[in-house]
Formats: C-alpha cells, sequence, structure tokens
C-alpha cells in the first residue's frame, strides 16, 4: 500500500533545528517509519520500495497542536467590537456575555451542526501539517451538551486523518442555571458528568479553569480529585489573568501540563519542574485579549521546564486555526528563538499531551506523520505569517493533504 522511500528531503525528525539531516531518507513500510538517515546510506532492503521525490523540502514530525477548543458554535465577533469599544474581557464575562454566549449557541446546535461548524477549523490546522490535535469540550456545561461536544471531537478524528486527544473541561465556566452554586455545579462535574461520559469512552484527560472568573482552587482539586480516581490524566488553565497558585497545584498533581501561564510564578515554576508539568503557553490568546504581561520565559528556561505552544483555539480569546502564527507570535511577542518554538509544536506539545512516544518525533517503528515544508530554512516555519508553508501532509505513510 503506502510502502515507500521519500527522499530528496532535508530532514528535522525530532523538532530540534540543531538535529536535522541534509539529503535525508525516510523508508516507510505498513504506514511506519521502516527507517530514516542520510540517502546515501539506505540499507539495500529498501532500494527495491516506490520512491517519491521531495524536491529538497524540510520535513518535520506531523505538527501538534495540544490545547484548542475547536468544537463550539456560533462566534463572537460581536464581542470583539465590545472589547475594542473599551470592555475587558473579564467585564464581558461578568455581564453574562464571554465563555456563557457560546455555551448558549453550543446547546442550540445538533451533532450534526457542530460538526459542520468546527470542521472547517480542523481542516485549516490539518493543511498547516498538523496531525494530532487535543480537543476540550466545556461549551455544553450539563451533561447533554458536553456528551454532544466530546463526540463530535471524536467523530472529527475518525472522519479526518487527524489523532484527536479529547479533554473534557466541564469545569469551564458556571452555566447559567448554577448562579451563586458554584460548589453545587463542581458537585454536578465530578459526580455526574464525568463518570458519566468516561464510562462511554468519551474522555482521554480532564482539564479546569482555575481562576477568580473561573474555578477556585478548591474547585480545581476536587476535579483533579474524581479525575484521578478514574485514572485520567490532568491539565489546566492556570495564571491566565492572575496569579492563583493553579499551576503549583496542577504540579502537586502530576498534571501533564499548565497552560497560558503570564501570571505564573518562580515557585509555580519550580513546582511544574520538579513534576515533570509541561508549560503550554498560548500566544493567540495573549495577542487577542492584549495582555501586557508575558510569561516568564526566563525562569522557564531557567528551571528546565519544556514548553509548549498551542493555538487555544476558541472564539472568544483565541479565534485562530494557524499553529505557524502560534510559532511566529511566540518568537516576535514572547521572544522565544525558533528552536524553542519548533520544539513547543513538536515533542514537547506531545508530552503535554502524554503521548511522547506517539507524536512529534519521528523514528524508526513510529507512525509515518510527517508534514513536507516549501521552505529553505526552518527558520521561515515562524518568520512569515499568512503564508501557506505546508506543501504535504502524511499520515500513516500516505499523502493527505496536498498543495
Ligand atoms: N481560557 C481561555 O482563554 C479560553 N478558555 C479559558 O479557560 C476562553 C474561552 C472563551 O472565551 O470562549
Ligand atoms: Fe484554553
Amino acid at each position: 500500500m503506502s510502502d515507500a522511500v521519500w527522499y530528496h528531503l532535508n530532514l528535522c525528525a525530532r523538532g530540534d533545528v540543531d538535529d536535522t539531516v541534509a539529503d535525508a531518507a525516510i523508508a516507510v513500510r505498513d504506514g511506519r517509519i521502516a527507517w530514516l538517515g542520510a540517502f546515501a546510506a539506505l540499507p539495500h532492503e529498501f532500494a527495491s520500495l516506490p520512491r517519491h521525490d521531495l524536491g529538497g523540502a524540510w520535513v518535520t514530525p506531523g505538527l501538534v497542536d495540544c490545547h484548542t477548543h475547536l468544537v463550539y458554535g456560533g462566534q463572537r465577533a460581536d464581542e470583539f467590537a465590545q472589547r475594542l469599544a473599551g470592555a475587558s474581557y473579564e467585564d464581558i464575562a461578568r455581564a453574562g456575555g464571554g465563555i456563557v454566549s457560546t455555551v448558549r449557541a453550543t446547546r442550540a446546535a445538533s451533532e450534526e451542526d457542530l460538526l459542520r461548524q468546527s470542521a472547517p477549523r480542523l481542516e485549516a490546522l490539518l493543511a498547516e501539517g498538523v496531525t494530532a490535535v487535543e480537543i476540550k469540550s466545556g461549551y455544553g456545561l450539563d451533561l447533554d451538551g458536553e456528551r454532544k461536544m466530546l463526540r463530535v471531537a471524536r467523530r472529527l478524528g475518525e472522519r479526518y486523518p487527524v489523532a484527536v486527544h479529547t479533554t473534557f473541561l466541564g469545569a469551564h465556566a458556571l452555566p447559567p442555571e448554577f448562579f451563586g452554586r458554584s460548589d453545587d455545579y463542581i458537585s454536578e462535574v465530578c459526580d455526574r458528568m464525568l463518570p458519566t461520559l468516561a464510562d462511554e469512552g468519551l474522555i482521554d484527560a480532564v482539564d479546569v479553569f482555575c481562576e477568580n472568573i473561573g474555578f477556585s482552587l478548591a474547585q480545581s482539586e476536587r476535579v483533579f480529585e474524581a479525575a484521578s480516581r478514574r485514572g485520567l490524566p490532568l491539565k489546566m488553565h492556570a495564571e491566565q489573568l492572575s496569579n492563583g497558585g493553579g499551576a503549583r497545584l496542577a504540579a502537586r498533581w502530576g498534571a501533564l501540563s499548565a497552560d497560558h501561564l503570564e501570571w505564573l510564578d518562580e515557585e509555580g515554576v519550580m513546582a511544574m519542574r520538579a513534576a515533570g508539568t509541561v508549560a503550554v503557553l498560548l500566544p493567540g490568546a495573549y495577542y487577542f485579549i492584549r495582555e501586557t504581561r508575558v510569561p516568564p520565559l526566563d525562569l522557564l528556561r531557567r528551571h528546565g521546564v519544556p514548553v509548549a505552544l498551542s493555538t487555544d483555539s476558541n472564539p472568544g480569546t483565541s479565534p485562530t486555526t494557524s499553529l505557524l502564527l502560534m510559532l511566529n507570535m511566540a518568537c516576535t511577542l514572547f521572544r522565544m528563538t525558533v528552536g524553542e518554538a519548533l520544539a513547543g509544536v513538536t515533542r514537547h506539545a506531545a508530552q503535554a499531551l502524554g503521548e511522547s512516544r506517539r507524536h512529534g518525533c519521528l523514528e524508526i517503528g513510529r507512525d509515518a506523520d510527517f508534514a513536507v515544508w516549501g521552505i529553505d530554512t526552518l527558520a521561515e516555519l515562524a518568520y512569515w505569517s499568512g503564508r501557506p508553508l505546508c506543501r504535504r501532509v502524511v499520515r500513516h505513510g500516505e499523502t493527505v493533504f496536498l498543495r
């Protein structure tokens, strides 16, 4: 079927800009990488396979977008206009807009409708070389609504050649019917929604929005407890709008990642380092809400915390479907290096999903999932904005996107 040798390519197999092979080749058998290295060293056993000439293009692992909310109904362009007129993201949330307005639109949509609205967002990611994506729930905020979102996420993974990881984010916002009763809502999340949806096989990980407009440390901990009882990996939206100590809590519970982190302090960084918790930075949200406080990259570097980058694709704070634009923003706005940015959408992003052995790196025995780029140097991935750089996406050895 897809058995072939891909050659005449520059290889960046680990998403490491200092570890590349010029004039390389990748041999694929049964959808997996059978061999890779310098073309001149191609073992004889692969000599008879069909060959695909990539014309000197660069090849990286398929990119990983490890934090998205891309399944939702409607959009919030009006709210954007309100913010331009002076309202803050928090003002709008407190006035019943924000996340809750997307909850209304998502609840009102049928499953088919939600699938139709969400699919183009995934298609856009795929066309930029993304072969693995995380999709969160969190706009249903009741059992049926959350189930609908997670089912749509699963169906997207069946319909498109992208590995979809689902994250249950029932604790994203307080639904209006629980107004003034946030502890009761957390009970609903922990005692009913999470166990039911986990039993239905819809949950790969559990996340919570720990923030003063979200849920408290104590409430977040209850969610972690319920998820851990089920053996589900943990993630947290932490220190996005204030320094609430969420990252420390996430680390204490051995979370895969803590995400956003503009307000993260050194204690939080050290706790994350000790726990192996990945820092997921989301420059699209930083940019779109016109945040001015940048995440503490120097501290993250100094303590050796792996940093991932993601789109946070969502209608309120990051209405983007371009992971490459996030590389550009991470470099220009956060002063990350090109090498850090590329690691952030390959091996570190895979680690943030708990999937380091499956995604984010090309090596013998792994799925042949890679992106082919029409660039002369890897720095171009972060340099251009708005330019279609991805020429081809290969998943399990088959071309699934071609430009
Ligand atoms: N933080 C975010 O940036 C998104 N969710 C979250 O917890 C925003 C989601 C939205 O505004 O719709
Ligand atoms: Fe988010």
